[in-house]
């Protein structure tokens, strides 16, 4: 029986653990009454009210260079009349930049969202919340900061060759947010340094509802080439030839003709191939010892470069000579010699035999003449 109590315990405040852990905790807040009052608020979510008259709620935000606020709200009302319901959005010159709003009879729900550029590190935007003639008894709001950086870079691109962001080869994603309701967000400049010389292909897809523009220049910040879709959606190409380490800029534009909407972009960089192939002879000298002609086998090392931007070298095998060196040749030699030499003496010794015994034949006297009888 204690054991069951204990178990159920132990259960209960697992699930007690498990729900604090997953829940998200949600601030109860009040709004100022002006820009001046707003109130300081980061990334979370939120509850509040009642919404009373025109007058609203300020609250505010610091959003970074790249980064796209988005603000989630829902309303309720209790008034038999309903209310009209509104999210703003000011910039910090306090200029209305986003305006979201929706009638609301007992619930409502609105987003808004704004995606600021690179031309300030950081700023102040107001939210407000607001309820035109009558009252919304109660709201909640989910605020969001998301990085929508670059090409894998920590920063929105700039709109001037200077400070361009880094533009990888292969495939990385852009973002660009324009006009009112949407961002501030109109170009991205970018800088691609060629690893190696040769033709680049760079390829641009948007999202289906964006009409984007591509310019490219060369080093010199000279235009080369302009790539304008001619429908929503299309994708923009341009195949430019580079020299290695001589920077190419390539400038990306979606403004409010281009689309009402965020838009999310690919960008697809095909680097060449180098074909950059080396020969490097190794020990071309031929050995000549006296008489002897030493042929040396020489050989041959290709090296193959695959690496377009380090043109690393894989010539570190080294070259075989198969030839014997001098003091081996000359050991060999030695023995030839030593068996010559041993060869001309033994005939010597032979000859000198032969002499002697010649010699001698010739002083032995001659056999005695038998006696006549
Ligand atoms: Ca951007
Ligand atoms: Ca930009």
């Amino acid at each position: 029986m204690q054991k069951k109590l204990l178990f159920s315990l132990l259960f209960i405040i697992g699930i007690s653990f498990f729900i604090a852990g997953t829940s998200q905790a949600v601030t109860a807040i009040t709004g100022g009454n002006d820009f001046d009052s707003a109130v300081a608020i980061q990334a979370g979510s939120y509850t509040g009210g009642p919404l009373v008259g025109d007058t609203g709620q300020y609250f505010y935000v610091t959003l970074g260079q790249g980064q796209l606020l988005t603000v989630k709200t829902a309303f309720t009302t209790t008034s038999a009349y309903g209310t009209m319901v509104k999210i703003l959005i000011y910039n910090q010159d306090r200029n209305q930049v986003v305006e979201e709003f929706d009638s609301n009879y007992s619930t409502a729900s609105l987003t808004a969202y704004w995606l600021a550029n690179s031309n300030l590190a950081s700023s102040r935007y107001y939210i407000k919340l607001d309820s035109d003639d009558d009252d919304t008894s109660a709201y909640t709001m989910t605020v969001t900061l998301d990085n929508k950086y670059d090409a894998g870079s920590t920063a929105d691109a700039p709109d001037t060759f200077e400070n361009a962001v880094t533009l990888p080869t292969g495939t990385s994603a852009g973002h660009l947010g324009a006009g009112y309701q949407v961002g501030n967000d109109t170009i991205d400049m970018l800088k691609l340094t060629p690893a190696v010389s040769g033709a680049y292909q760079i390829r641009v897809t948007p999202p289906a509802d964006a009409r984007m523009t591509m310019t490219v220049y060369d080093a010199q910040r000279q235009e080369v080439d302009q790539q304008v879709a001619n429908n929503a959606g299309a994708i923009i190409a341009s195949t430019i030839t580079a020299d290695r380490n001589s920077d190419v800029y390539f400038k990306f534009e979606c403004d409010l003709s281009c689309s009402e909407s965020l838009v999310d972009y690919s960008i697809a960089v095909t680097a060449p191939t180098d074909t950059n192939t080396n020969t490097v002879v190794v020990n071309a000298n031929a050995n000549v010892n006296g008489t002897v002609v030493n042929g040396n086998s020489n050989t041959a090392v290709t090296n193959s470069n695959t690496n377009s931007s380090a043109n690393a070298n894989a010539n570190t095998a080294a070259a075989t000579n198969t030839n014997k060196t001098e003091s081996e040749k000359d050991e060999g030699l030695s023995t030839t010699t030593i068996l010559i030499i041993a060869g001309a003496g033994a005939i010597v010794i032979l000859v000198i035999v032969i002499i002697l015994i010649a010699r001698k034949k010739k002083t032995a006297p001659p056999p005695a003449s038998p006696e006549k009888k």
